[in-house]
């Protein structure tokens, strides 16, 4: 079975949608395979967002996704990757259309919510540096 990586955001955990966000993977049939909550350090970030170091926005990123704790899971089900890019909405969440997360719950660009992988190969590589031991 597919799987995937979401991550609900400190903005999420902070505004009380954690509940929201897995209610809607749920209810579209995703099980859930993995589920943990924690604080990403520098380290960990630099190699989560390895694509992005060195960009302008980096370090926005950085401050913002170390700012508290975040919940980190994969789902199980087909077509994941692609079916929940789909329900999370584009990554400026003013721009995203309704009916997806980022489009109901939010209108930032660093701070969108949520995060979940966006190709087999992020998932690969995203899943090892949150689920270490899986
Ligand atoms: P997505 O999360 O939709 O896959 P990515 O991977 O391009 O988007 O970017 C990772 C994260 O970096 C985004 N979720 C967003 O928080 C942040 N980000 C990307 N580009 C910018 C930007 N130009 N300005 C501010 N934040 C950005």
């Amino acid at each position: 079975m597919d799987r995937t990586l979401v991550i609900v955001k400190p903005d999420g955990v902070r505004r009380g949608l954690v509940g929201e966000v897995i209610s809607r993977f749920e209810k579209k049939g995703f099980s859930i395979a993995a589920l943990r909550l924690l604080s990403l350090d520098r380290n960990l970030v630099r190699d989560f967002y390895s694509p992005h170091l060195g960009k302008s926005f980096f370090p926005e990123l950085e401050q913002f996704i170390i700012s508290g704790p975040v919940v980190a899971m994969i789902l199980e089900g087909a077509n994941a990757v692609e079916v929940v890019r789909r329900m999370i909405g584009v990554t400026k969440s003013f721009e995203a259309s309704s009916g997806t997360i980022r489009g109901d719950f939010g209108l930032g660009y660093t701070d969108n919510v949520v995060h979940a992988s966006d190709s087999q190969e992020s998932y690969s590589r995203e899943s090892k540096i949150i689920f270490p031991d899986l």
